[in-house]
């Protein structure tokens, strides 16, 4: 009987690959890295009680591991081949975002670990975007796009045979996982030599500068690879200091002393060389961003969150409108700021586990269980994106003066149908490791009947 590399195992060799590559391609980016050890470092120093919390819920480990990367794709095909290369790594496409809202012709999935031990090994994540053609006005310079990106294969052959081997075995084996990598590690890579022309990519860039990142290049390089911060305001108030200049505002909620879902920020794409066709020119396409994520919210928490902010992007397009960070503030305030009223208030998903069974006797439901210290309720991390914070991403990085309207809207069947399967609710994913982790808690604690 052959042994096969656990996916998880495949996916941390390929994140620290896909990082070292990228440090060396993005210099910066090391910088940036730094910079976050150094704030997690200190974070962890001035609240002990932080630390043991991760450390108890065996979060502090992969906090150093912890990164995502994002990619765009253009067709259909690739999309697809992209899938079964994820599969090998233990990543499955969960969640559908229409960015053609916010602008942008493309939609996107998160490509992630999904059970509770794998999300705890490493949770490395890729944002997937697919372009979208059918948006495009001019339908002959989206056919030429079609026939541009219908000439390249964006994974190599030997990555293909290996995905084979994978799916026909059910796995593959250390030396087959090694090799995968280094393969795999070609799709992502940056490429100096364009495929197309400069005026093809003037006329590109034109249309959408997306269009031209995503068609013009041999494959799809990662844009980005993010790390994990504790501490999201000290990265963007110490960024200048390192040299680098954040975008404007951080995404997502606001500070809290509670961290709800996910705070990102990013700072501009580099200028690179890029050669059309032997004549030097340059493009636009890589930078750097920081996430800080914080306790997963149900469908109700996840309403609140939509709703204050709608409200606070509305109040602050207004003339004379008050700071955004303000607003912001002022619109979050009616959220319960701790965990355990998020937890009875059923606004955030908690993972239990158990303690000390000597402790339960007297409790009668679980908050008791909770409050008598027999059982714990851990926050579940937010492994997952913001729609409205990855269109402010993307803006802030494609320049503003792309914003083009968009009539058409979300097409979730033809993301599925291009896939090759249905994306995973997310919501369905945090609520069943909720379910789980109770009951098993509870049978540890012999208070089954409580569940
Ligand atoms: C993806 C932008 C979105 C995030 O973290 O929300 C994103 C891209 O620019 O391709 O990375
Ligand atoms: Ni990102």
């Amino acid at each position: 009987m052959t042994t096969h590399m656990n996916p998880d195992k495949i996916r941390t060799l390929f994140s620290q690959a896909m990082s070292d590559m990228y440090r060396a391609e993005v210099p910066q980016y090391g910088t940036l890295m730094e910079l976050v050890r150094d704030v997690n470092d200190a974070a962890l120093k001035e609240n002990p009680a932080l630390k043991s919390r991760l450390e108890a819920a065996g979060e502090l480990d992969r906090l150093d591991v912890e990164r995502h990367g994002a990619i765009r794709l253009g067709t259909a095909q690739e999309l697809a081949a992209i899938r079964r290369m994820f599969a090998v790594m233990g990543m499955f496409p969960v969640s559908y975002y229409d960015l053609s809202v916010a602008g942008i012709p493309v939609h996107s999935t998160a490509f992630r670990p999904i059970e509770q031990a794998s999300l705890q090994a490493n949770p490395f994540r890729v944002f997937t975007s697919l372009l979208r053609l059918d948006l495009v006005e001019d339908r002959a310079l989206a056919e030429k796009s079609e026939q541009i990106l219908s000439k390249r294969q964006i994974v190599t052959d030997g990555a293909f045979a290996l995905i084979d081997v994978a799916e026909k075995q059910g796995g593959l084996t250390e030396e087959q996982a090694h090799e995968f990598v280094q393969e795999a590690l070609e799709t992502f890579r940056w490429h100096r030599d364009a495929t197309v022309d400069a005026q093809t990519y003037e006329q590109l860039v034109a249309a959408h500068r997306l269009i031209a990142d995503v068609v013009s290049f041999k494959g799809p390089h990662i844009n980005h690879l993010t790390p994990r911060t504790l501490d999201i305001d000290a990265v963007q108030a110490q960024m200048p200091s390192r040299g680098i200049s954040p975008k404007a505002v951080i995404e997502g909620p606001p500070h809290r002393k509670t961290d709800i879902l996910l705070r990102q920020t990013s700072f501009k794409a580099l200028d690179e060389e890029v050669l059309f066709q032997g004549v030097a020119g340059s493009h636009t396409a890589r930078f750097g961003e920081i996430e800080q994520r914080g306790v997963a919210l149900t469908p109700a928490g996840r309403e609140f969150y939509d709703k204050a902010l709608t409200q606070t992007r509305e109040a602050a397009s207004k003339p004379g409108a008050d700071n955004y960070t303000a607003l912001l503030e002022a619109a979050f305030s009616a959220l319960p700021d701790d965990l355990e009223t998020l937890r009875q208030e059923r606004l955030a998903f908690f993972r239990y586990r158990a303690t000390d069974k000597t402790l339960a006797s007297k409790a009668t439901n679980v908050s008791e269980l909770i409050a008598s210290g027999a059982l714990i309720a851990d926050p579940q991390i937010y492994e997952d994106f913001l729609p409205v914070s990855a269109a402010g991403i993307f803006q802030s990085n494609l320049g503003a003066e792309d914003q083009s309207n968009y009539s058409a809207s979300a097409n979730q069947d033809a993301f599925e149908a291009a896939l090759g399967t249905k994306v995973i609710d997310e919501m369905a994913l945090y609520a069943q490791i909720e379910i789980d982790s109770l009951t098993a808690a509870l049978a540890q604690l012999g208070q089954g009947h409580l569940c």
